[in-house]
């Protein structure tokens, strides 16, 4: 089955004070929709079970340790993977992950279609500072809540897809999208937080939605494969995050896109052998590369 129905299922905000169970339920929803689409995979935004906490500071860690997983899955979430088996719909979810280590992570995971677990990625760039910034109207506190990933940017082999992980602020830079091409993916999966105003270069918050779907678009098109983009939108607690959920070719068109702040299923047909018209041509990696050129690339 090279040929499928994909959805994003975008998120409006979460509140400080919303139950993980009751996000899950909203999450059910859409899964249920995404179905009834004929959808045989959806993915999530990135920290989906909780409102995006990093905009807090606190003397103490540990007083977030409530927004995080110790265990996946748990029983907030395993009426998602029961209704993943049942519907035989695949996921990808992002959540706060905090390991027997004492490790804390930006985690996603990938279900396969009978709600089975098969991939796992931790967020590799960070984005944000790891200091109470107070000139902030609100903090982006990602490199003091969480630990760089140690997973690298993953692609799996699923139902004969190859699938590749990556998170938010990873969207932005070529080398994931490289790496990810390089392995072979043929559909690349990520959820984000993005707030519409960027406190360090606010003459840059109209291009926010622009810059969401350039990172895509280009990413797809210079590597020749799919990707399904999905935010956590809306005015939560205090801050404005962009939607605009995408679904993307490997010639680098968007295909579906949401519309909107709210809850809402965003779906498409897509077809994985389309990656060979970039992957033989254009963007032909065997033929074309020069990565002798490039060392610079892993060296600096
Ligand atoms: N959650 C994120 O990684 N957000 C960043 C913002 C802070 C720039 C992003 O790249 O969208």
């Amino acid at each position: 089955m090279r040929k499928f129905i994909v959805a994003g299922g975008q998120l409006g905000p979460i509140s400080r004070n919303e139950t993980k169970a009751s996000a899950i339920k909203r999450m059910v929803e859409l899964m249920k929709q995404a179905a009834e689409r004929g959808a045989r995979l959806i993915v999530f935004p990135e920290l989906a079970l909780t409102t995006f906490f990093p905009r807090w500071w606190s003397d103490n860690k540990a007083d977030f340790d409530a927004m995080f997983e110790t265990k996946m899955p748990n029983d907030d979430v395993l009426p998602l993977f029961q209704l993943s088996e049942e519907l035989e719909i695949a996921f990808h979810l992002g959540y706060a992950e905090l390991t027997p280590e004492g490790r804390r992570f930006n985690t996603a995971i990938l279900t396969n279609c009978k709600g089975r677990i098969v991939g796992k990625y931790r967020k590799i760039h960070l984005p944000g500072h790891s200091d109470e910034q107070s000139w902030r109207p609100f903090q982006h506190l990602e490199k003091y809540y969480f630990e760089k990933g140690d997973l690298g940017f993953p692609v799996f082999d699923m139902h004969n897809w190859k699938l590749g992980m990556c998170i938010c602020n990873d969207r932005r830079w070529p080398e994931t999208w490289r790496v990810l091409g390089l392995k072979g993916a043929e559909l690349v999966v990520l959820g984000y937080n993005t707030p519409l105003h960027y406190p360090p270069a606010p003459e840059h918050d109209h291009l926010q939605y622009f810059h969401n779907e350039l990172s895509v678009q280009a990413g797809c098109y210079q590597n020749g494969l799919w990707s399904v983009a999905v935010a956590k939108a809306g005015y939560e607690e205090g801050c404005e995050l962009i939607g605009g959920s995408i679904i993307v070719g490997p010639t680098g068109e968007i295909i579906a896109r949401a519309q909107g702040s709210y809850d809402q299923v965003i779906s498409s047909e897509i077809d994985l052998d389309r990656c060979r018209e970039i992957r033989e041509n254009i963007f032909n990696f065997s033929e074309h590369r020069q990565p002798n050129e490039y060392s610079l690339l892993a060296t600096e």
